[in-house]
């Protein structure tokens, strides 16, 4: 029988991705949750050497990087089909990831949602208002540039949801909760109702940190 299980932590933005894309694929999955402070210490960093989450394992096969899971999630599991067809579409779809990974993420949410969403609530810590004021011109070019990429279409990829949606929602719906959230959306109201449109998906309704909490206090 087939196992899939994910290391992840409640309110991890990639682990939500990968959740969420399990979601989508109405598959059976297991969450294992990795206990703060222990993610660069066995038997966490046998898992991923560079003492992050989230990490796949099916049947034994480990993965860290949370595009390769999606990918491979989407392959081994192919309906519904979370990749484009057409080369253009899959295109964009890969341009997204890659715009959440090395510039939406790196510089953006790993400050402005760290400061003021996990970093508080995780760690009681006070939000570092010079870092969020220096990450908010980078914030800007980024969601700009999304909603430029959206335009008009329902998904970044087009008319359907993939796994570009998936990997962003996370983070982005992590940004909506802080007051930066008002300007970074101020004109960008395409954005606004794309996110709206993903949190009303089941496989996002499903994977809150609330519900990925819960699931970590049954496992
Ligand atoms: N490139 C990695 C990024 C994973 C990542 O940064 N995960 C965060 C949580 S969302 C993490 O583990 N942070 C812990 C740390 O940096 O110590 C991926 O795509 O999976």
């Amino acid at each position: 029988m087939s196992e899939l299980v994910v290391y992840s932590i409640p309110g991890s933005p990639f682990g939500r991705a990968v959740l969420a894309t399990l979601e989508e694929k109405r598959a059976s999955y297991r969450l294992s949750p990795v206990a703060p402070g222990t993610m660069r210490s066995e038997p966490h960093i046998l898992r991923h050497p560079f003492g992050r989450v989230p990490v796949l394992e099916h049947n034994g096969f480990m993965l860290y990087e949370s595009q390769a899971m999606l990918r491979y999630l989407d392959r081994v599991l192919p309906a519904p089909p979370l990749t484009p067809a057409d080369p253009k579409a899959a295109a964009r779809m890969d341009q997204a990831m890659n715009i959440n990974d090395w510039y939406l993420f790196q510089g953006v949410g790993n400050v402005i949602a760290f400061h003021r969403v996990v970093g508080p609530r995780v760690l009681g810590l006070t939000p570092d208002e010079e870092a969020i004021a220096a990450a908010m011109p980078k914030a800007h070019a980024v969601c700009n540039e999304l909603a430029r990429l959206l335009g008009r279409q329902r998904y970044f990829a087009g008319d359907g949801a993939t796994l570009a949606d998936l990997l962003i929602a996370p983070q982005l719906d992590f940004l909506a909760q802080t007051p930066e959230w008002v300007p970074l959306s101020a004109g960008n109201r395409n954005l606004v109702d794309w996110l709206e449109r993903m949190n009303a998906r089941p496989s996002l309704k499903a994977t809150t940190w609330e519900r990925v909490a819960d699931m970590a206090k049954a496992a």
